[in-house]
């Protein structure tokens, strides 16, 4: 190894150039061009070579703003220079040295230099050589020489003076740089140098560039720029393997006829007045060219006919057509500054094209067939004439620049929405006095420049265009961001769009949307969630904009709370607070609607893929079976636990350092103080300084900063110490990104186990149709296909982005959820049906409906009320279904038990399930703490005890204990008893008829049973009555159906089955997944298999349980004696009919029914014919 003080012997001679920065200017200049299209997406602007070292050569090119700071180091390095004698010495690639002796002001080249033989780039540039030492060749090493910048004597054709004939001998000198050496010839040794691939000759005086040049069969790269050549020597042909040949800042004449033989020709890089000599010698062809009167014909013809070529620069080349383009390569073409009336079109079959550039031409029309080159990244029409954009520019789909500045443009098609790649879209000077909506849908648009048009207002929706985020500002000297100037905007105005804030913008014109949307039907919000998670807490801070946080276990939600909320911007919903313990489960359905918007809730603050089931998973499942495409926004709460975790952090640095304690903020705490009041601290930040919450935990989730890969995201799964420097935003940016990858991996499950469904299907089908199975049996499965395929085509549609807020004080977040719920409801792509224009009479209609004073209004009465404001049947449905979607009543029309019955008080429903579904059921019972036993019930403490006994165990009310249920109500006999008759309908209990003389005694005799009650699962017991039952029938005829549900059974669906049994049996006997029961003639069975309870929870394959897909089956069996009137086929048809109505009314639910073929042949058979319906919407 060489040691750097070898080098460092001071050289005899230092010259200053004084002129180097104006040199530099100049070829700055040149460059400028190619500098102005290093942004461009094509290959080649990102091929510019980017030295692989240090260098501070002088003789660097770059962009412009590349090339001042080169300016400036320059000078600096001037006085540098008389110190610094020889640049440290890097090793190239090889391992060979790099010498750099630039701008030493050397006049000879010191020999310790060619000393060596382990050179393998040697800079010279910017010195005063006039020669090279013979000895040069002992670097047989050398691949790069770079000598630009120096005085090389060459005054013939013929002169070795400079460049000795030795040269030859560095056989592996590969490039050479000669640049700017003030050259007349080009030194006859250079055409000795076969190897070379890269040759810069470029700034020598040269006029001719000699026929040796064919020499150089090696060749890659030719740099000719500013050599004052006017064409090039034919025999530039036998280079065969030339890539590039740079000709910019010369005057080229002419091209030899052999160009095309070039076959890895791929630049030619022509421009600045190239083939205008002809032009220019007459005076007035130039103005002929322009008005079109004369074909331009000077440009030679083979440059159109490279078909390697990839680069074409024609610019201010003074043509007006463009012959036929056999350059099928080209990449980018630039044929601005010219006299092109019309797009040429043989352009339009050059499929790689990725840059147009035809600016500042004399275009009129875009044409249709431009959107043939869907290649297109860029396409720059400015400066032209067009009056219109073709809607077909949608098709160009990979469009990232579309410049139509400076034209006559006076409407901006929709189509431009489709332009999804589009990041610049510049529109300046024109004539637009609208923008479409659709511009809107430009997601990646980051530049839209609207200056000087005729716009009176924007597009409400405008907020959409996320990624401009300024306005009227520049990003290296072009604009960028939003622009506006030189309009008559009134909408928003002046002062809110002339910003360099386009939230300021985006904020008008949102509040804007939403106060201009007319005829806005109030929207249900239903708040789902698991328990705790902070749905009653969030509601609280939407409605009274403050913190009301409930005390958690002790103010669980009962039910459901139904709470009218109006926004600030009167935006009307009707919210639906559900209680997320598991008891109410069997309620939810009674109240699901796919047209409403759901709020899924979940504590972001304890969220990891571990609890997404429970958190999350179990209730998308729910959405799937009970609103498959309602759409679904999810909501993290606890935001301000992240807090507590910077807390700890905060907190240990102000124990060290109390100076900070006023400022140390987390970010997210300076974003929740700006919302909380202005004056005092807030609770949170006197925690922060009391130091209460130093403890609180132990352990979070890692700090993701930009989105986790899935193994990150695997690894989140088991939480992991947080460093110290971690921030809470970013760790609940990256919870929210695991949050978003779960759901998105559970609904792609979801997804794949239906389409797996649908092939089942498809086999069955199949099959079927090849035996001849019956008719009724394929029909069933060309049911159930349709189905799945509808709920393929219809998944739910959840909302990309998570909310996060935090509903302590200071509210984080809340107010952009009021903002977006507000905007999804005004967007008719996800509520096509919130806006819509009510007749006036249906208010009276409602009104009427309110008055009665019972708990339901009968059908009956329903139309009279309808009759007497002239409403016929059709629009009394019409109304009630209104009614029902805004929340003020509620109107099942599917259900055959409830479909001529209306609840126009949905609050009185509300308490009644209230009263019978409760999550502290157990506590409520309690003789001694709740009076209304002894006052209601007149209970005796024993008598209670056992009628509560008998309910906590088996589901089953009796008429005192049920009146102590409803003691909210005074009700007489008839009233408690129109109850009793009203609840069964609603499918979660059903009612026992109560003997004429009563047995037993009355406080345990059941009048009502609820099955979700009951703890006792089948057992021996079960078996053995089973079986006893079975030894009674002589000749047992045995009818079994069987129902499938691959994708599990929701709760309190098996309960709701076991109540339509109550009409048919005389007697029976529950357990929580069994029934038997007995008719007059045959006995039955209702069993369920691989529900949740009965298998252990484990998912398929030990995999993270995202969600729980457990097939569960429920068999029914009817026994009769075989000479029975039926032999129970009419029971069979009955159950059958009824179950089927059951499971058809549940849209998501995946099932399938398998019995004998005997019983599919029964006539009349209707249980598999029910089809499905969906929501309007969906
Ligand atoms: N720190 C903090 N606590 C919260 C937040 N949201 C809710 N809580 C607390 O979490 C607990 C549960 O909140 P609730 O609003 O009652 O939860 P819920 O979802 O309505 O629960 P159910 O009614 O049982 O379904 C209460 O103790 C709340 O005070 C929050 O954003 N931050
Ligand atoms: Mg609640």
């Amino acid at each position: 190894m060489l040691k750097k003080a070898r080098f460092a012997k001071p050289v005899q001679q230092m010259v200053e150039y004084g002129t180097e920065p104006a040199k530099m200017e100049k070829q700055g200049s040149a460059k400028s061009k190619s500098g102005s299209r290093e942004g461009s997406p094509s290959k080649s602007a990102k091929k510019t070579p980017s030295p692989n070292r240090k260098s501070k050569s002088p003789n660097r090119k770059g962009t412009p703003g590349e090339l001042k700071s080169a300016m400036r180091k320059g000078s600096g390095k001037d006085k540098v220079k008389k110190k610094t004698i020889v640049k440290s010495p890097d090793l190239t690639a090889d391992g060979l040295r790099i010498i750099d002796m630039s701008g030493q002001g050397m006049t000879i080249l010191p020999m310790s230099v060619v000393g060596t033989n382990d050179t393998g780039e040697l800079i010279l540039a910017s010195n005063n050589l006039r020669s090279l030492p013979p000895e040069i060749k002992r670097l047989t090493e050398l691949r790069k020489l770079d000598i630009s910048r120096n005085g090389i004597r060459c005054t013939n054709p013929g002169d070795f003076s400079g460049l000795p004939g030795e040269i030859k001998e560095l056989v592996n000198l590969v490039e050479l740089k000669i640049s700017e050496c003030n050259l007349p010839y080009i030194p006859p040794a250079i055409w000795t140098l076969t190897h070379l691939k890269i040759l810069d000759i470029s700034r020598n005086k040269i006029n001719i560039l000699s026929p040796d040049i064919g020499e150089l069969v090696n060749l890659q790269k030719l740099n000719l720029q500013q050599t004052n050549i006017t064409t090039l020597p034919p025999e530039i042909a036998y280079c065969q393997e030339l890539e590039e040949i740079l000709l910019w800042g010369n005057v080229i004449e002419s091209l030899p006829e052999t160009l095309p033989e070039m076959l890895k020709l791929r630049t030619l890089a022509v421009n600045y007045r190239s083939f205008c000599a002809q032009v220019d010698s007459f005076q007035e062809s130039e103005e002929l060219l322009r008005k079109g009167k004369m074909t331009s014909e000077h440009i030679p013809l083979v440059v159109f006919e490279l078909a390697t070529l990839e680069v074409l620069d024609l610019e201010n080349t003074k043509i007006n057509n463009v012959p036929e383009l056999s350059t099928i390569s080209l990449r980018e073409l630039y044929l601005c500054k010219n006299f092109l009336s019309k797009v040429p079109p043989s352009l339009f079959n050059l499929n790689h094209l990725q840059i147009l550039d035809m600016s500042h031409n004399l275009l009129q029309v875009m044409p249709d067939e431009i959107s043939r080159v869907k290649s297109l990244v860029v396409l720059r029409l400015n400066n032209n004439q067009i009056e219109r954009i073709p809607q077909k520019i949608r098709d160009l789909s990979n469009l990232e620049e579309l410049n139509i500045s400076y034209n006559r443009i006076r409407y901006m098609p929709n189509a431009v929405g489709g332009l999804k790649m589009l990041r610049r879209l510049l529109a300046e000077k024109n004539e637009l006095s609208s923008l479409p909506d659709e511009i809107c849908h430009l997601e990646n648009l980051e530049t839209l420049d609207l200056t000087e048009n005729r716009i009176t207002a924007l597009p409400m929706k405008m907020h959409q265009l996320r990624n401009i985020t300024t306005a009227h500002s520049f990003q290296r000297l072009s604009k960028c961001g939003l622009w506006l100037y030189k309009n008559p905007i009134h909408t928003p105005p002046p002062e809110i769009w002339k910003t360099e804030k386009p939230e300021k913008i985006f904020e008008y014109l949102k509040k804007l949307a939403i106060i201009k949307t007319e005829n806005l039907l109030r929207q249900k919000l239903l708040f789902f969630g698991e328990s705790g998670s902070g749905k009653t807490s969030l509601i609280n801070g939407l409605v009274h904009r403050k913190s009301i946080l409930t005390n958690g276990e002790t103010d669980k939600t009962r039910a459901l709370t139904q709470t009218k909320w109006k926004t600030d911007n009167n935006v009307d919903f009707m919210l639906h607070d559900f209680g997320g313990d598991k008891a109410y489960s069997m309620l939810y359905p009674l109240f699901c609607d796919a047209n409403a918007l759901v709020l899924l809730v979940y504590n972001h603050g304890t969220y990891s893929t571990d609890t997404h089931y429970q958190q999350i998973g179990n209730w998308i499942e729910f959405f799937n079976t009970y609103m498959p495409g309602a759409v679904v926004k999810l909501v993290g709460t606890h935001l301000d636990s992240y807090d507590e975790y910077a807390v700890e952090d905060e907190n240990a640095n102000l124990s060290e350092m109390p100076s900070r304690s006023g400022s140390s903020t987390s970010r997210l705490q300076s974003q929740m103080s700006v919302q909380s009041n202005k004056s005092g601290q807030s609770e949170w930040s006197r925690s922060v300084l009391s130091g209460r919450s130093l403890h609180s935990r132990a352990s979070v989730t890692p700090n993701l900063e930009t989105s986790p890969n899935l193994e990150q995201i695997e690894s989140l799964a088991n939480p992991i110490p947080l460093s110290r420097s971690s921030s809470c935003l970013s760790q609940s940016k990256s919870v929210q990104e695991l949050v978003k990858t779960n759901v998105m991996r559970q609904m792609q499950t979801y997804t794949e186990s239906l389409k797996q469904n649908l092939e089942e299907l498809d086999t069955s089908i199949e099959t079927a149709e090849k035996s001849k199975q019956p008719m009724q049996y394929i029909k069933h499965l060309q049911i159930q296909q349709k189905k799945v395929e509808n709920l393929l085509l219809h998944p739910l549609r959840i909302m990309p982005d998570i909310a996060l807020v935090s509903n302590h004080e200071g509210l984080y977040g809340v107010r952009n959820l009021i903002e977006s719920l507000e905007l999804m409801v005004i967007d008719n792509k996800l509520f096509p049906n919130a806006q819509r224009s009510i007749p006036d009479k249906w208010q009276h209609f409602k009104i009427s409906l309110k008055r009665h004073k019972t708990y339901s209004v009968t059908w009956k009465k329903v139309e009279t009320s309808g009759k007497e404001l002239e409403m016929k049947v059709e629009e009394i449905q019409e109304c009630l279904q209104y009614l029902h979607d805004v929340g003020e009543i509620l109107w099942y029309r599917d259900v055959p038990s409830l479909a001529k019955m209306v609840f126009h008080k949905p609050r009185i429903l509300i308490q009644l399930l209230m009263s019978m579904f409760r999550h502290d059921m157990e506590n409520f019972l309690n003789f001694e703490d709740n009076k209304v036993f002894l006052s209601k019930g007149m209970f005796e403490k024993a008598d209670f005890k056992q009628a509560r006994d008998i309910f906590l165990r088996n589901g089953q009310i009796s008429r005192p204990l049920m009146n102590c249920f409803w003691f909210f109500e005074e009700l007489d006999y008839d009233h408690f008893n129109d109850l009793v008759e009203l609840v069964p309908h609603i499918d979660f209990c059903y009612s026992i008829p109560e003997p004429s003389i009563p047995k037993g005694e009355l406080y345990a005799y059941p009048i009502v049973v609820l099955p979700w009650y009951n703890k006792e699962r089948v057992g021996t017991d079960f078996t053995d009555r089973w079986n006893d039952a079975l030894t009674k029938i002589h000749k047992p005829k045995i009818l079994m159906v069987t129902y499938v549900l691959p994708l599990g059974i929701p709760l309190g669906l098996f309960e709701k089955i076991t109540c339509l049994l109550q009409k048919h049996v005389n007697t029976r006997i529950d357990w929580t997944n069994g029934i038997l029961g007995t008719t007059k003639t045959e006995i039955l069975k209702l069993t369920m298999h691989g529900d949740q309870q009965s298998s252990d929870l484990d998912t398929e394959s030990g995999d993270i349980p995202l969600c729980k897909q457990i097939e569960v089956e429920v068999h029914l069996t009817i026994v009769s004696e075989e000479d029975s009137e039926s032999g129970g086929t009419t029971l069979l048809k009955e159950l059958t009919r009824e179950i089927t109505d059951v499971m058809s009314r549940t849209p998501g639910l995946v099932w399938r029914l398998h019995t004998s073929e005997e019983i599919w042949r029964l006539p009349s058979l209707q249980f598999a014919l029910k089809s499905v319906q969906f929501s309007k919407q969906t």
